[in-house]
């Protein structure tokens, strides 16, 4: 009901991408609470992600329509909000994927975007032949069964949780995952104090990305070190520019650059394997995953045409998407579609570590902590700036003699980033 000079809205859930009959985990207001545009009404979670959806507008909660465990779709009502009558015709934001630090309930939750391969939503990507509910994907993470490999009972081929179920049994029965003894479980109070800490969702669901990532990738880790002396002093040169332009240069952004244009010269590293592990699918974008550490866990968004982007345009980006990683701030598009993934522990140290990779990426960059080491150059020794470089990769797609070239080249262009304009 209309009162003068405030309107009664509806507000719906917003656009969520490909999620459908989402779950509503938390209801943030109550009826009668005042909000401001933007503060968090509800937190929903797809198979994929968690989501605040943020109020579109400022009011008063006038008559909440959903309750927690309520599956919802885009478009459905959520609330009514009492708003002054200029404002009320806004259009609803986006929601924010939350890096959720809930400890993870008795009931498993399905990996989240934030820790999973990103979804594949391009045409021709494996996920989206597989013809499944969001409810059976999810038990099928959970479990860590690939779905293309499952044969589906349902009308037109539809995979339903009988055939998921079936399928782990038969899988189980086979003598060489019987044969896989489950780690013993152990009573350690018997040896000493314990304290039991629940992990957050976002690392339980990590865990089970990484699993799946472990079983089904064939791991290859290729390393080496490039000079980047040079890089360094010209980064070091532009950092009143990129100051001026509100950046922070860090080498994140010259390690996207430079990994970007040896993609491009090997673009069977910017790729998936199909689900039938019998073609590899080329893709012609470059969207840059970056792995960041955040208080409830990894997370890996996005920095999207990374090859259409500037050296301070990509420190900008790579500097928003770490904020907006640890502030809860992602959307779900910041988690979409990455074709190759940089993991950088520079800023924290080590000589060299393999990460594994982000499935269905058939590669990733792992980089160390550069260090000052004596380089003979013929005659002398020299101090020189070395970075670590650590390439993990999926053999199944790529070999090791063409990793060691991507490898090879990767370190002369970062070595002589004049390259990058070849
Ligand atoms: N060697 C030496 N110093 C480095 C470096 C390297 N390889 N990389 C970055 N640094 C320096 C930066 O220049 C910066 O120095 P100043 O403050 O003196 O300028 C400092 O380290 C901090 O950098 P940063 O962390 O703020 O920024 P970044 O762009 O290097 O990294 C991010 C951003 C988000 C990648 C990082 O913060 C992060 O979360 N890293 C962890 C990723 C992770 O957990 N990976 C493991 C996943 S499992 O594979």
């Amino acid at each position: 009901m209309n009162r003068v000079g405030v309107v009664n809205r509806a507000v719906n859930i917003p656009d969520i991408g490909d999620a459908e009959n989402v779950e509503v985990i938390e209801i943030c207001v109550a009826a009668g609470d005042e909000v401001a545009e933007n503060d968090a009404l509800i937190v929903i979670e797809s198979d994929k992600a968690s989501m605040e959806v943020p109020a579109p507008f400022a009011g008063t909660v006038s008559k909440v329509h959903v309750a927690l465990s309520d599956h919802v779709n885009a478009g459905d009502l959520i609330l009514h909000l009492d708003a002054a009558a200029e404002v009320a015709e806004t259009a609803p934001a986006p929601p924010t994927v939350v890096a959720d630090d809930e400890p993870e309930q008795a009931e498993a939750q399905a990996p989240s975007a934030a820790e999973q391969p990103a979804p594949q939503t391009q045409a021709g990507a494996p996920s989206s032949r597989v013809y499944a509910g969001p409810a059976v994907r999810r038990l099928a993470r959970e479990l860590g069964v690939d779905l293309a490999a499952v044969a589906g009972s349902g009308s037109g081929g539809r995979v339903v949780k009988e055939d998921v179920k079936a399928f782990v049994k038969q899988t189980l029965a086979t003598p060489a995952r019987a044969s896989l003894a489950p780690v013993q479980e152990v009573d350690f109070a018997r040896f000493g104090t314990i304290e039991i800490k629940p992990l957050t969702r976002i690392r339980v669901r990590g865990a089970a990305a990484l699993r799946s990532s472990w079983q089904h990738v064939v791991h290859v880790t290729q390393h080496d070190e490039a000079d980047v002396t040079d890089l360094e002093e010209f980064r070091a040169s532009l950092r009143d520019e990129a100051a001026q332009q509100g950046a922070k240069l860090t080498p994140l952004p010259f390690l996207i650059k430079a990994c970007v244009h040896v993609l491009r010269a090997h673009p069977q590293f910017n790729a998936s394997l199909d689900a039938g592990v019998t073609a590899l699918i080329h893709k012609r974008y470059y969207h840059i995953g970056m792995a960041v550490d955040t208080e409830v866990g990894l997370v890996v968004p996005v920095v999207r045409d990374a090859d259409r982007k500037g050296l301070f345009e990509l420190a900008a980006e790579t500097a928003r998407l770490a904020a907006a990683a640890r502030e809860k701030k992602l959307t779900p598009n910041d988690l979409q579609g990455g074709s190759f993934t940089i993991s950088s522990l520079g800023a924290i140290g080590g000589t060299g570590f393999t990460p594994i990779v982000n499935a269905p990426e058939v590669a990733i960059l792992g980089v160390a902590r550069l260090a000052t080491k004596p380089k003979w150059d013929g005659s002398t020794f020299q101090a020189r700036k070395m970075l670590p470089l650590s390439l993990s990769y999926d053999h199944r797609a790529i070999n090791g003699a063409e990793a060691g070239r991507f490898v090879a080249d990767l370190v002369a262009t970062l070595s002589d980033i004049r390259r990058l304009v070849l």
